[in-house]
């Protein structure tokens, strides 16, 4: 195929600037890439995507899903880096060990914006949604290039080979998975039902907690995709990544509020990020 380049002018400080989300599709439009847009949109940076894998879902969990194959998965990313550049991208769901490779290659050898990785293994509904035997092994490479890694507790656990339940443990962990090579590890405590929802941050040097009222709604499908795509989104902005966590927690707690009185199916139901960015009330 030729590349049939028309030049329509140069880039302007007026355009927005362009966050890449890569990650997986989800039929109720709560979790995965639609989420992702809408808290891209929400923050206002112009979002992108690369889709790695489809899952048939509703609010009461995933029932199938088909990962693409990493050579498709490689093309969007193609399309994107040669036009349309982002500033900051995030992983969600990767399907298989093929496309997490690829990323892990492509970013080791500088190809891509910084990353932040959200490692998701299993579902909230605690089906596990990737192919594969050895995914610690697989995600190993990942972690170490990215500039953020956001894994829940069972993730985390998954990853250190280690129990992770208490504040202790998460710091522990937090502290071990840095040690792997990402700038800031975020281990997320949201699971662990408390007055408050509090997650522990590392950046090898300072401990950081990011808390926030725990809110009692069920309506949290898609909060880790949400969390990760607020902090793609300000760093795209130009925001370091402990400013952009702690930023992306303050939008997650907006989000949630602004869903939990909503009956969007009868399970766990989606996150009003569209009226959770700047100018939306309690935001500041
Ligand atoms: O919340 C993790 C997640 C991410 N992406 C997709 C999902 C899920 C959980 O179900 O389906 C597409």
């Amino acid at each position: 195929m030729t590349d049939q380049r028309p030049s329509f002018g140069a880039a302007t400080s007026a355009d927005p600037k362009i966050a890449l989300t890569i990650a997986g599709t989800d039929s109720g439009a709560g979790a995965g890439i639609a989420a992702d847009l809408r808290t891209f949109a929400a923050i206002g940076v112009f979002g992108t995507l690369v889709v790695t894998a489809v899952t048939a879902q509703n609010t009461l969990g995933v029932r199938e899903f088909l990962g693409m194959p990493a050579s498709l998965v490689e093309a969007q990313l193609d399309a994107l880096l040669e036009d349309m550049p982002a500033r900051a991208a995030k992983t969600g769901m990767l399907g298989s060990s093929e496309v997490v490779k690829l990323l892990a290659s492509r970013a080791g050898a500088g190809l891509l914006p910084p990353l932040v990785v959200d490692p998701v293994l299993v579902s909230s509904s605690g089906k596990p949604i990737f192919a594969g035997d050895d995914v610690a092994g697989a995600y190993r490479d990942l972690l170490a290039c990215a500039a953020v890694i956001t894994p829940n507790l069972p993730e985390a656990a998954l990853l250190t080979g280690r129990p992770v339940t208490d504040l202790a443990e998460m710091e522990s962990a937090a502290r071990q998975l840095q040690g792997l090579g990402p700038r800031l590890v975020v281990v997320k405590g949201g699971r662990r039902r408390d007055t408050e929802a509090v997650d522990v941050a590392f950046d090898g040097r300072c401990v950081t907690l990011l808390r926030a009222p725990w809110i009692d709604t069920p309506n949290v499908h898609g909060t880790g995709c949400t969390f990760s795509a607020a902090i793609a989104a300000n760093i795209a902005l130009g925001r370091e990544p402990l400013e952009a966590a702690l930023l992306a927690k303050q939008f997650v707690t907006r989000a949630i509020t602004g869903g939990s009185h909503w009956h969007l199916g009868s399970g766990h139901g989606p996150l009003d990020q569209t009226r959770a960015g700047l100018g939306a009330p309690g935001s500041t």
